[in-house]
């Protein structure tokens, strides 16, 4: 009789145990929120009646994100690394943007990163890069994995003790 009641105290564990697992494992695939995990993000510049001038405005992307600015509007525009009142930092600048066109820049570090537009000052713009919220395939793998092994040896232990 003792002995069934520290099997049952071991299935219990498992069985906890196994728990804990599927309430971790989908909070590892999600994403925190307004985060662009694509990698590759447009940010359309619009024409004043249309939207905002760097729509969107403010993005959030994970480390190495390549980001597209494409000029809708009719007239050139500018992406410059800085902001209107400190003037550029050099970090990135497109240059003027003629309509139609489109310029790019990979964000390699993480950080707050201000733009704006030299031709019109007031249009600005913030590039945020976060940590990389989604985990690498072979962590996520791992956890199933374990959840599986673990599963199966409550079949195979519950099954024994049938026996
Ligand atoms: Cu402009």
């Amino acid at each position: 009789m003792k002995s069934l009641n520290n099997f049952g105290l071991f299935n219990f564990s498992l069985i906890l145990f196994v728990f804990i697992l599927t309430m971790i494992i989908p909070s590892y695939g999600e994403e925190i929120p307004n985060t662009n995990s694509s990698k590759q993000v447009t940010i359309f510049i619009q024409p004043p009646n249309v939207g905002m001038p760097f729509d969107p405005k403010e993005i959030h992307i994970i480390q190495n994100s390549l980001v597209t600015w494409i000029n809708n509007d009719n007239v050139s525009h500018t992406v410059t690394s800085g902001d209107p009142q400190q003037g550029a930092n050099g970090k990135f600048d497109s240059g003027l943007i003629k309509p139609g066109k489109e310029f790019s820049y990979t964000f390699t570090e993480i950080g707050t990163f201000n733009y704006y537009c030299q031709v019109h000052p007031a249009m600005t713009g913030i590039v945020i890069v976060d940590v990389n919220p989604v985990p690498e395939f072979g962590s996520l793998f791992g956890l199933v994995f374990v959840a599986l092994i673990t599963g199966t040896l409550i079949i195979l232990k519950t099954f024994e003790r049938r026996i």
